[in-house]
């Protein structure tokens, strides 16, 4: 099943419907409107980011290299799938979301800050993570959100099954090239995870995951140039580079999602988990 889309959508409908029913979907008009085509593409950011080191990534979330965005272009993204890898590595280039020094994109995202804005249909204001409360407003554009990053992904890139932390929902601006995309109901959890292992959906172990072909995808759809999708709270995802991809990331909390966020934080919750919320419970304008 396709997930639906929409556009022209007010904020108000768009918590009602999507954020307070936990449903994902997909905004079709919202990059258009930010009118810097220009800058989404590998041209512009070779020019720009090209010698900037980026954190180069598996195809979930283990850190494997550090090295130019220029390098990761040669190896990988211009080499039309001739790379032997198995697995082809996944630029995940983070802007700063705990107290540590490191390759963060920070210095990227604010020279793009005048390319973009917050996509209209989501709320300025009454977020838990980041804080910011009713009388302040927040952007991605320009302030701290926790895995706010830049995705830069070769064909075949892919991020396998797996569900967002903190609680938060996720936003994928896809801004250049296409990736496949196939969601799972949060209520599909016990069937899609081991412990802490998640399913490989492309390779599932049918001897840990056994009661994983009974289950069905609720959603598959392809994610295309242009499109935003909202990846609710709890939504199991996998996502393929269909071609080389850029897209722009985010998670948040809004304050009207308060109490499944309450009952998150009640569970234990990981020492690192941790330090991203202490990072962005409070709102500060330096970061
Ligand atoms: O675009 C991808 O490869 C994965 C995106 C994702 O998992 C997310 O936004 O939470």
């Amino acid at each position: 099943m396709e997930l639906q889309r929409v556009s022209n959508i007010t904020i108000e409908k768009f918590v009602c419907d999507y954020v307070k029913e936990n449903r994902p979907v997909i905004v079709v008009d919202a990059i258009e409107r930010w009118k810097s085509k220009h800058v989404w593409s590998p041209e512009y950011f070779s020019d720009n980011f090209g010698g900037s080191p980026v954190q180069v990534y598996d195809d979930l979330f283990s850190l494997q290299t550090v090295t130019s965005l220029d390098q990761y272009f040669d190896e990988h993204w211009y080499n039309n799938g001739k790379s032997n890898k198995e697995q082809i590595p996944y630029v995940r280039w983070y802007a700063k979301f705990k107290p540590v020094d490191f390759w963060w994109s920070d210095e990227a995202f604010m020279a793009l800050s005048p390319f973009w804005s917050l996509p209209y249909f989501l709320p300025a204001s009454e977020y838990l993570l980041p804080y910011c409360p009713r009388e302040k407003t927040v952007t991605p554009a320009i302030h701290a959100f926790p895995g706010k990053g830049l995705f830069i992904s070769a064909a075949g890139a892919r991020t396998r099954l797996h569900k967002d932390p903190w609680a938060s929902d996720a936003i994928l601006c896809q801004v250049f090239g296409e990736k496949n995309v196939v969601m799972y109901h949060p209520d599909k959890e016990s069937g899609l995870k081991a412990g802490n292992r998640v399913v490989d959906i492309d390779n599932p172990d049918g001897e840990v995951f056994a009661r994983f072909h009974e289950i069905e995808p609720d959603f598959i759809d392809v994610l295309r140039c242009g499109e935003i999708i909202y990846i609710p709270a709890g939504w199991f995802h996998h996502v393929t580079s269909r071609s080389n991809s850029i897209s722009l990331t985010w998670n948040f909390v809004l304050m009207s999602r308060w109490a499944s966020f309450l009952q998150y934080l009640l569970t234990p919750v990981s020492e690192e988990d941790r330090t991203v919320i202490k990072y962005f419970a409070s709102m500060d304008d330096s970061k």
